[in-house]
């Protein structure tokens, strides 16, 4: 058993949830198309449908929240935001963007075009919408280890760099604007990518005059990773290992909403000046005066003091570990979790847990949907959903990994609440030859569809047998 020690934090604010019963959920379920995103919230008793925004602020946070300047122009608190990313990320330019996705929008709108081509680590919906919103076409060049769910490798999120160096050559590099690179790799449930990995794809990238730019939302965790695992590194700070990953990188894009603490906002960071310019003159139609770029003076108040607080090695060891710990309890039960435990979340193998439902029935879908059912426990399809369709063929993509994503908020819940989600999954795992049926698409939005989505049971009235 994994030890859980105290959390390095107490409670000085509570906020109340409640239990509801099976019938409650049942209808809940169904009016919400089969789709948890769907739900009310206050219809969920233990969210785990995402670690992004969902953050508890400390109380250093929230009186930041009281310095934040309003100023439409040149507020202090840009200043302050633009300091602490210079500091723990390295970049000399900051432009604050409302969240992940706008920054994701508008580097794309910066760089791409059509018949371009974005090599990258795995995919995130956003960010490859996004990219081929633009034109451009995006290619998974992670490890093969990364698509299998079992498979120990302790960086599945590294790219293999034999791929990269295989599309260079074929689309040829003038065709590639950048590399997309993230740190952790969320759809491959939260693994890290290790220095050395990231240091030797931006050698290569940079070798053909491409630039690489980070998705460093969670490289907080990612830096927590490579300490413990990547020889040479366990002497530093989680600090210092972060601004090791960043250094070899063109810029990097980033949801403060997850390691940054916050509960809005985001920004890019950039080294190129021309770039920056760009940047800003993108940000001032789409975001906001860059100063700003759609948050509040208070909002990067609070993710400058949540930067700061990120890299404290007593909150990311008690995070990271909250999240072993729930897989822990899976794995011990039986129950097929991918391996190693992510960051930010831990990632249930549904494909093994239904394999009686087809993967045209989706049975991510339909276990987050059982999970809700079952236990109040609200999680995330991360496979066939997610991935969409591909927009040349319009046939749908189907991953290698069609998971639940359990993503873990940080500092919201205790070891109680992370029990009840474990003897939850649990008991559904059990139950599973219960769950007869898997789900069809009745709405289907042509863009992410995994947030708007409705379906219905394939086989009948439920995804249940028996009921
Ligand atoms: O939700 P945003 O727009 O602040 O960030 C988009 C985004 C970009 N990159 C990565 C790796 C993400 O995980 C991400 C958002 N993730 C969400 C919402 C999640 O539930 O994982």
């Amino acid at each position: 058993m994994t030890t859980y020690e105290p959390e390095p934090w107490r409670i000085k604010m509570v906020e109340p949830i409640r239990a509801t019963t099976r019938a409650h959920r049942e209808r809940a379920i169904r009016a919400a198309g089969w789709n948890p995103c769907l739900l009310r919230a206050e219809d969920v008793h233990i969210d785990l449908f995402t670690d992004s925004g969902t953050n508890a602020m400390s109380d250093r946070q929230w009186s930041a929240l009281m310095r934040g300047d309003e100023a439409y122009a040149g507020a202090r608190s840009f200043y302050v935001l633009e300091q602490a990313v210079r500091e723990h990320y390295g970049y000399p330019h900051v432009v604050p963007v409302h969240q992940g996705r706008g920054g994701e929008a508008i580097l794309s709108r910066c760089l791409l075009g059509p018949g371009t081509h974005v090599p990258g680590n795995m995919y995130f919906p956003t960010t490859r919408a996004h990219q081929e919103l633009n034109g451009a076409t995006f290619h998974d060049v992670i490890v093969d280890e990364a698509h299998d769910p079992v498979s120990e490798h302790p960086f599945k999120g590294d790219v293999d760099l034999d791929k990269l160096r295989a599309l260079v050559e074929e689309v040829g590099a003038d065709a590639i604007p950048c590399v997309s690179v993230a740190a952790t790799v969320n759809m491959a449930g939260g693994q890290p990518i290790s220095v050395g990995n990231l240091t030797a794809v931006c050698e290569l990238a940079h070798a053909h005059g491409i630039p690489v730019f980070l998705d460093a939302a969670r490289a907080v965790e990612n830096a927590w990773f490579v300490k413990q695992r990547e020889p040479g590194w366990g002497d530093k700070s989680v600090a210092e290992i972060l601004h090791a990953l960043c250094a070899p990188t063109d810029g990097a894009v980033v949801s403060a909403k997850k390691d940054g603490l916050a509960n809005i906002g985001g920004w890019v960071g950039l080294r190129d000046a021309d770039l920056a310019d760009r940047v800003r003159a993108e940000a001032l139609l789409y975001e906001g005066l860059h100063t700003y770029g759609g948050m509040a003076g208070r909002d990067m108040e609070a993710i400058a003091q949540g930067i700061a607080e990120s890299v404290d090695e007593e909150h990311i060891r008690s995070r990271v570990a909250q999240v072993e710990y729930l897989g822990a309890r899976l794995r011990n039960a039986g129950v097929p979790v991918v391996r190693p435990f992510g960051g930010h979340c831990v990632c249930v193998d549904a494909a093994a847990t239904l394999p009686h439902i087809p993967r045209g029935q989706f049975p991510g879908q339909t276990l987050a949907a059982a999970l809700y059912v079952v236990g109040g426990v609200r999680g995330v399809e991360r496979g066939g959903v997610s991935a969409g369709r591909d927009p040349r063929t319009g046939d749908n993509r189907t991953p290698a990994l069609e998971l639940l994503r359990l993503a873990v908020p940080r500092r919201v819940y205790t070891r109680c609440h992370i029990d009840h989600v474990a003897d939850s999954v649990i008991k559904v795992h059990q139950e599973r030859e219960e769950i007869t049926s898997g789900l069809v698409f009745s709405h289907e939005p042509p863009v992410l569809r995994f947030f708007q989505a409705r379906f219905a049971p394939a086989g009948g009235e439920s995804i249940f047998g028996r009921s």
